[in-house]
Parts: structure tokens; sequence; C-alpha cells
């Protein structure tokens, strides 16, 4: 194939690729026909770190550029395939948030870094055996790669006011997964009406008021920042939203401006196999108490709750205590 043509079975190729994973959703665009919405939404991306709401994760500043340009990370990159990869939509832990312990949905089985970045792997080599001379780099979550930016451009759901990424069908309850092609695809940017509309359930229900505005997260009030990404071991300087984390019992991670969001409704209230996915250490709160460091890390071997270290589980406990 000439270089720069189109490949215009790549669209159906990657997609037959990821069904055969299990992947229902996924989508394709050509980087050459971003280029204009890609500049609005790194505009965005540097008026976020200029106000550092990244606050300690210092890897979204040094990764800007390689956001900006994905031919930093794969020089032949043409195309962006985008998957998604529901997980469990019932709650782990308590559900009434007044009693806790509470922990995010996603932590819930595997590592999903491992899980689909193995899927995406055996996608991309499925994709590469049509084409030998095609390249491919999976890229999953800590890539520098801007995942909802690419997966709204692909048509895989807007970008609420949460800022998660939610698809019309399945809500925001999934992990993204992104693979850097070498070949065009000819697909321009498919980008969906944004539903939100009037709705403001997930800016009003933040307990720790961590949304500046729509669209705009201050991560440094998230508690999925401060129980998961926060390395330092001591409480932060902010009274209002130490006492909300007290308040939340969240152990690690939130879902709650998920919760309330009217279009997980449907996979809430599902039978959900995913749902049933084990986890790694108890649900009680002495039992948590009384876990030892050695035990945490058996435990948690292999789950994405490992990704926080001993420190910061017994750091997470004494603040919702
Ligand atoms: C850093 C990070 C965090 C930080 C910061 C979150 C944030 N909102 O930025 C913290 C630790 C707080 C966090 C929390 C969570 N995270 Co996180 N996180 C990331 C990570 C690694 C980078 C995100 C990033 O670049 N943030 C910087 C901001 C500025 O970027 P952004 O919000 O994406 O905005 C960009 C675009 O979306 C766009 N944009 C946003 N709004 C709008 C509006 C308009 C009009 C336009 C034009 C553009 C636009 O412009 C920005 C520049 O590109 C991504 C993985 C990745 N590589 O992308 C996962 C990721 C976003 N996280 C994910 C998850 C699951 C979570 C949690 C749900 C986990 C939990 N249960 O605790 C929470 C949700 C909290 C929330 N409401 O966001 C998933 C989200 C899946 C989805 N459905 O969207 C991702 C994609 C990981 C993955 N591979 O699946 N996360
Ligand atoms: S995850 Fe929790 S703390 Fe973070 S923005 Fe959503 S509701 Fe607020
Ligand atoms: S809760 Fe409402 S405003 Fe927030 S993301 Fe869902 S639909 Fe949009």
């Amino acid at each position: 194939m000439l270089e720069n043509s189109i490949d215009h079975s790549l669209k159906d190729r990657a997609a037959a690729a990821a069904r055969q994973e299990g992947f229902l959703y996924s989508g394709i665009v050509d980087l050459g026909l971003c280029e204009t919405l890609l500049t609005i939404h790194i505009a965005r991306y540097d008026r976020w770190l200029e106000a550092q709401f990244e606050g300690e994760m210092g890897y979204l500043k040094r990764g800007r550029d390689r956001r900006a340009n994905p031919s930093l990370l794969l020089p032949s990159v043409q195309s962006v395939f985008c998957v998604l990869a529901p997980y469990g939509a019932k709650p782990l832990g308590d559900t009434t948030g007044v009693s806790g312990p509470r922990f995010a949905r996603y932590l819930r089985g595997t590592d999903y870094h491992d899980e689909l970045k193995s899927s995406l792997n055996r996608v991309a080599e499925r994709i590469k055996s049509q084409d030998v001379k095609l390249e491919a780099k999976v890229c999953v979550d800590t890539s520098a790669v801007l995942e909802r930016t690419w997966a709204s451009f692909c048509g895989l759901g807007w970008i609420g006011k949460n800022t998660l990424l939610i698809h019309p069908k399945i809500g925001s309850y999934h992990f993204i997964g992104v693979i850097l092609l070498s070949a065009r695809s000819g697909v321009g940017p498919n980008c969906l009406p944004n539903y939100c509309g009037h709705c403001s359930r997930c800016l009003d229900s933040c307990p720790t008021r961590a949304f500046t505005n729509e669209n705009l997260l201050d991560a440094r009030k998230c508690i999925s920042y401060l129980t998961l990404e926060r390395k330092t071991l001591e409480p932060g300087s902010d009274d209002f939203v130490n006492s909300k984390l007290r308040e939340s019992k969240w152990v690690a991670g939130c879902d709650i401006c998920q919760e309330v969001c009217p279009f997980n409704r449907k996979r809430e209230l599902e039978a959900d196999a995913l749902s049933e996915k084990t986890f790694s250490i108890p649900l009680g709160w002495s039992e948590l108490e009384s876990i030892s460091e050695a035990e945490y890390r058996e435990k948690t071997a292999g789950s994405s709750l490992n990704r926080m270290k001993p420190t910061q589980f017994r750091r997470n406990l004494a603040a919702i205590r």
C-alpha cells in the first residue's frame, strides 16, 4: 500500500478483531482529520494544568506534549482505535454511604491495566496479521494519551459534566482502551451530541465540591485522587475536604458522580456477571483494620488495589474512622 493512502477496510477489520476479543463497543478515527478538535482539547488540558488541578500527579504535566502529539508515542501513527470495556456496576461495600466501608466498583477482579492490555495486544496482533507492515501501540490508562478525548472522537460517547465518557447505552462504568495504528482509516471524528442537557446531579452530589465548573475537576479535591493517587501520608490542609472525606467512607476510589448519573441506572439495575468478580480484601471494618501489611500485599496481588501501597491503605482507613 502507498504511504498515506487510505486503508478502507481498516475500520471493519479492527472492529471485527475487537469483537473476537469480546469488545462490543469500538471506533476508529484518522489522526490527520482531528487536528482542529485536538487543539481545542489540548487548550483545555493546558488550562487545567495552569490551575494546578493535577496536584501530585506530576506525570500529567510531564506527558503534556505526548498527549498533544501521539506520534511522540508511535512515530508512524495515522489512526486511533478505541474500545470500551465495561466493569461491574453493582456497588462494592456498604451501599448506603452511611457506615462504609466503600470501594470503587472498578477495583473488582484482576488489575484492569494488565487484563485490558493483554486483550488489546491480541486485538492488535489480529489486525496486524492481515497487514504485515502495520505498526500498533496499545495504551491503557498509564500512557500519555487523552483517552476520553479519542474515545469521544471515535463516537463512543460524550464527555459528561462529571468529565467521564458516557456511552448512551452503557453509561460510564467502563474502561477505555486505545490502540495507535500506523495506517490511515479515512474516518473523520464522529462526536455524539452531549445528552447531559440541564441535568447537574453529578456536580451537585460531589461531597468535596471537586467540580469547579461543569467538565472541570479540581483533582486535588476528588476522593478518588485523595485515596488512590496522593502519595503524601499526612492529612491534607483543607478542613472542608477532610471532613467530607471522613463522612463519605470511601477507602479506595469514589463512584458518587457516576451513581447519580441517569445513564448508569440501567446497568446498576441489571443482574451483571461482571459485578460477581472477586474482590481481594474483606469488606468489614474490623477485618480491614486488623489486616497486616504482608497480608494486604498478598491478598491484593494482581488486583488494581495493589497499586495502592499498604501505607496509603492505612492512611485512608485513618482518614475515614
Ligand atoms: C488522571 C486521571 C484521574 C484523576 C483526574 C480525573 C480527571 N477528571 O481528570 C483522578 C485520580 C481524580 C481520577 C479519578 C477517576 N478516574 Co481516572 N484517569 C486519569 C487519567 C490517567 C488521565 C485523565 C486526564 O488526562 N485528566 C486531565 C483532564 C484535563 O483531562 P480530561 O478530563 O480527560 O479532559 C480532557 C478531555 O476529556 C477534553 N474535555 C473534557 N471536557 C470537555 C468538554 C468540552 C466541551 C471539550 C471540547 C473537551 C473536553 O479536554 C481535556 C483535554 O483533553 C485517565 C486515563 C488517560 N490516560 O486518559 C483515567 C480515566 C479518565 N479514569 C477513569 C476512571 C474510571 C476514574 C474514576 C471513575 C475511578 C474511581 N471510581 O475512583 C474516577 C472518576 C473521577 C472523575 N469524575 O473524573 C477512566 C474513565 C472511563 C470513562 N468512562 O470516562 C480513565 C479513562 C481510565 C481508563 N483507561 O479507563 N482519574
Ligand atoms: S469521584 Fe467522588 S469526589 Fe471525585 S468528583 Fe466524583 S463525586 Fe466528587
Ligand atoms: S449526572 Fe447528569 S450532568 Fe452529570 S454526567 Fe450524568 S447526565 Fe451528565
